[in-house]
C-alpha cells in the first residue's frame, strides 16, 4: 500500500497555494478558517490534526444539512461537507494504509458524493476511482464470503395474468409507430429486444458478484420495510456488500431492503457504463442530461406501492421478474389517493390485498397487468399508475423522460 498517499496526493493541486477554498458569506469565517488549516495541515503532513479539524467541518455542516427541509439547505453548506468529508478521505490515506483504511475512505467519499455538492470537478469521484484500485479484490472474496451463501428461499406469491388485462408487447417498433401507437395515445406496451445489446446483458452480465466487483465497498442509501407508504418505513446508509449480504443473502425476513435510488448510476459509472438510454427518448422534448435514470435492486416481494410520476418513464428489466399492475390516470378517483401533499401521488390502497369496505370503489377502476421479464421494457405514460412488485431477485432501470 506504499504508493496510495503518492497516488491520493496526485489528484489535489500540487500545492496549498493552487488549492481554492473560496465560499459565500452564508459560510461563517469560523469554519473557513477550520478548512484553511485543514488544508494547511494536509500540505504539511499533520495528519491527525488536519483529520481531526475536517471532522469539526463535517459535523458542523451535517448540522446544517439536516436543519429543515433539504431544498431550503444553501447549496454553500453542501460544499462545505464535500470539503470535509475531501480533507478526511485523504488524511485517511497517510501512513500505513491498510485495506480498512482504504474502505474508510471510500465510504467517507461517498459521504460527500451523496450529501455534498460537486468541487473541483468532482475531485471526490476522481479519489474514489484511485481508491477502487487500491481495493485487493481477493481479500473481498475471503471477507466477504467465507462460505458460499446460498439465496435465501423466497416463497413468493406468483400472479396469474386474465390475458385480456395483459399489457399488449411489440418487438423493436419503428420511431414513428412507437409515436402514434403508443406514446400519443399513453397506452403502456412492453417492448422487446431493445436492450439485448446492453453489456449488463453481455459483457457484463449483471450478478450479485459483478456488483460486489464493481461497487461492493460504495456506500449507498437503501429503504428499508416493505413499502414507503408504512409507517414502520426508513432509510440507511449501507455499502452495497452490507446491504447483499443482510437483504439479499442473510435472513432477515422481517425487514425488506430496497437499493431504489437514481445516484448509483452517476455514484458508480461502471454500471452506467452497461446501460444504454433507449432510442426512444429521443421522442421527447427534454435532453439527454435531462433524462433521471434510476435503479431498483432488491429482494423478491420488494413492492413499490401504487403510485404515479410525473414524466414519461421505460422500466427496463435486468435481472430477474416483477409483477406490475397499471391504472390509467381515468381511474383515479377510484384508487383513493393519500390527502397528504408528500404523498398525494401515491395510492392508499394494497393493490393485491384491497380492503374493499375501506376503498369500495377500488375494485371498479379497471387496469392491465403483466409479468416483466428481463431483457423486456414497459413503457409506462406519464402520471400512469403503476404498482409492481418483484417476484425474485431482481435489478431494474428506469428511465424518466418528458
Ligand atoms: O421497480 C419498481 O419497484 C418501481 C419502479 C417505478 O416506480 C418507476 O420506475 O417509476
Amino acid at each position: 500500500m506504499d504508493h496510495v498517499w503518492r497516488d491520493v496526493m496526485a489528484v489535489l493541486p500540487a500545492s496549498e497555494p493552487e488549492f481554492p477554498l473560496v465560499f459565500s458569506d452564508v459560510v461563517e469565517p469560523s469554519v473557513l478558517v477550520m478548512l484553511e488549516l485543514s488544508r494547511k495541515e494536509l500540505y504539511t503532513s499533520f495528519i491527525s490534526s488536519c483529520i481531526e479539524k475536517a471532522q469539526v467541518v463535517i459535523d458542523y455542516s451535517w448540522e446544517k444539512l439536516n436543519t429543515g427541509t433539504w431544498r431550503e439547505v444553501d447549496k454553500e453548506w453542501r460544499r462545505v461537507y464535500s470539503y470535509g468529508c475531501l480533507f478526511k478521505a485523504v488524511g485517511t490515506c497517510r501512513g500505513e494504509t491498510s485495506q480498512d483504511k482504504v474502505q474508510d475512505a471510500i465510504k467517507t467519499c461517498d459521504m460527500g458524493l451523496l450529501l455534498g455538492a460537486s468541487v473541483m470537478d468532482n475531485v471526490l469521484q476522481r479519489l474514489i476511482v484511485v481508491l477502487k484500485n487500491k481495493v485487493i479484490p481477493d481479500k473481498v472474496v475471503d471477507i466477504e464470503q467465507p462460505c458460499p451463501k446460498k439465496l435465501r428461499k423466497e416463497c413468493i406469491l406468483k400472479p396469474i395474468i386474465n390475458p385480456a388485462l395483459s399489457v399488449q408487447r411489440i418487438r423493436c417498433p419503428a420511431l414513428e409507430s412507437f409515436r402514434s401507437g403508443f406514446l400519443e395515445p399513453k397506452i403502456p406496451v412492453i417492448l422487446e429486444g431493445i436492450i439485448d445489446h446492453w453489456p449488463a446483458f453481455n459483457e457484463h452480465s449483471w450478478s450479485i458478484e459483478y456488483l460486489r466487483a464493481v461497487a461492493g465497498f460504495r456506500t449507498v442509501p437503501v429503504e428499508l420495510g416493505s413499502r414507503y407508504t408504512d409507517e414502520e418505513w426508513s432509510q440507511k446508509l449501507l455499502t452495497v456488500n452490507e446491504f447483499i449480504d443482510t437483504y439479499i443473502l442473510g435472513q432477515r425476513e422481517a425487514v425488506t431492503g430496497y437499493l431504489a435510488q437514481h445516484q448509483l448510476f452517476d455514484q458508480v459509472p461502471e454500471l452506467k457504463e452497461d446501460i444504454r438510454i433507449p432510442d426512444y427518448c429521443c421522442l421527447g422534448k427534454g435532453d439527454e442530461d435531462d433524462i433521471t435514470i434510476n435503479a431498483w435492486f432488491g429482494p423478491g416481494g420488494t413492492i413499490s406501492p401504487l403510485h404515479q410520476d410525473p414524466e414519461q418513464n421505460f422500466l427496463a428489466q435486468v435481472v430477474g421478474r416483477k409483477y406490475v399492475r397499471l391504472y390509467s390516470t381515468d381511474e383515479s378517483e377510484n384508487l383513493y389517493p393519500h390527502q397528504s401533499k408528500l404523498l398525494h401521488n401515491t395510492s392508499q390502497v394494497d393493490v393485491e390485498n384491497p380492503d374493499v369496505v375501506q376503498f369500495p370503489d377500488f375494485l371498479k377502476a379497471s387496469f392491465q397487468e403483466c409479468v416483466l421479464e428481463p431483457g423486456e421494457v414497459l413503457f409506462i405514460p406519464r402520471q400512469h399508475w403503476h404498482y409492481v412488485r418483484s417476484l425474485e431477485l431482481s435489478f431494474s432501470v428506469s428511465f424518466w423522460w418528458s
